[in-house]
C-alpha cells in the first residue's frame, strides 16, 4: 500500500522545504511507502522552483505547477488525481498541521475509511488565536445542527483516507472554492455511511509566510455552503 501526501501551496517558501523533509524522514522511519505531491499555483515567492531545485534528486517528491488555475480545493483535487497512492493524506503546508501525526492517520485508515484530524475532540486544540478556536467551534455546531453531521471539525483540512472512497463521486462538485470543500466532502462521506475516526490534533502556529484566509469572506462563503446544502440548492452529481 502506497500513501500520497498532498501539499497545496501558495507562497509557502518559508516552510515548504522543511515540511517535505520532515514528512520524508517521518514516513521513511516508519517504513511507509509514500510520495509527497506538491501542487503550487505559480506562487510569486518562488515556492515551486525552490521545491524543484531542493528535491531534484528525490523521485518520491513530485512537484506540480499550475499556471492557469488557482484555488485551494481544486489544487487538492489536482494533486489527488495526479497521485499514485492507494491512501491519501491532505494537510496545510505551514505547519498548522503537525506532520508527526501522519503515520497514525495512515494506520487508522487500515480500519476506517477516513482519519480526521480534529481540534474539537478531547486532546485537540489550537495554539493560535483563542477567538478563532471558539469561533470555529461555534461554526461547527451550526454545521452539526443544520446538516446533521456527526463530525466535530468540519473545517479541519487535515485528513487521510483510502482512495477507493472517491469512486463514483463527482469530485468537481465537491472540490471547489476554499475550505468549504471540506464541509461538502464530510457531508457526502457521512451520507455515504463512510466510517470516520476523529483523532485529536493541536494546530500549531503558522511558520513564516502570510495567511491566505480572509476570515470575513470565508465566514460568508461557509455559511452559504451550509445553507445551500441544507435547502437543496447544492446537489452532488
Ligand atoms: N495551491 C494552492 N494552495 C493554496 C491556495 N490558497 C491557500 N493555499 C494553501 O492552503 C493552505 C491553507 O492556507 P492558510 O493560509 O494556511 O490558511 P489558514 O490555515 O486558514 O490560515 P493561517 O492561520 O495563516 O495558517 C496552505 O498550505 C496554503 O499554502 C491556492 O490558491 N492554491
Ligand atoms: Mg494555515
Amino acid at each position: 500500500m502506497k500513501t500520497s501526501v498532498i501539499l497545496p501551496t501558495y507562497n509557502e517558501k518559508d516552510s515548504i522545504v522543511l515540511l517535505i523533509s520532515e514528512i520524508r524522514k517521518t514516513l521513511t522511519a516508519e517504513g511507509i511507502d509514500h510520495e509527497v505531491v506538491i501542487v503550487d499555483d505559480n506562487s510569486p515567492d518562488g515556492t515551486y522552483p525552490m521545491v524543484v531545485q531542493r528535491f531534484s534528486d528525490d523521485p518520491q517528491v513530485v512537484p506540480i505547477l499550475r499556471t492557469r488555475e488557482k484555488g485551494l480545493a481544486s489544487a487538492i483535487l489536482h494533486g489527488i488525481l495526479h497521485s499514485s497512492g492507494d491512501k491519501i493524506v491532505v494537510m496545510d503546508t505551514d505547519f498548522n498541521h503537525p506532520p508527526n501525526l501522519i503515520p497514525l492517520m495512515i494506520k487508522i485508515t487500515d480500519y476506517f475509511d477516513i482519519a480526521l484530524g480534529s481540534r474539537y475532540v478531547i486532546g485537540g486544540g489550537m495554539e493560535t488565536s483563542r477567538l478563532r478556536f471558539v469561533g470555529s467551534k461555534l461554526f461547527n455546531k451550526f454545521i452539526h445542527y443544520t446538516l446533521g453531521v456527526k463530525t466535530t471539525d468540519n473545517l479541519s483540512g487535515y485528513f487521510a483516507f483510502n482512495k477507493t472512497i472517491l469512486q463514483g463521486i463527482d469530485l468537481e462538485s465537491i472540490f471547489y472554492g476554499y475550505g468549504d470543500y471540506f464541509i461538502r466532502f464530510l457531508y457526502v462521506m457521512q451520507k455515504n455511511k463512510r466510517f470516520i475516526l476523529e483523532l485529536p490534533v493541536v494546530y500549531k502556529d503558522r511558520q513564516g509566510g502570510l495567511s491566505k484566509t480572509d476570515l470575513k469572506n470565508e465566514l460568508i462563503r461557509y455559511t452559504g455552503t451550509v445553507l445551500k446544502i441544507r435547502f437543496g440548492f447544492w446537489k452532488k452529481k
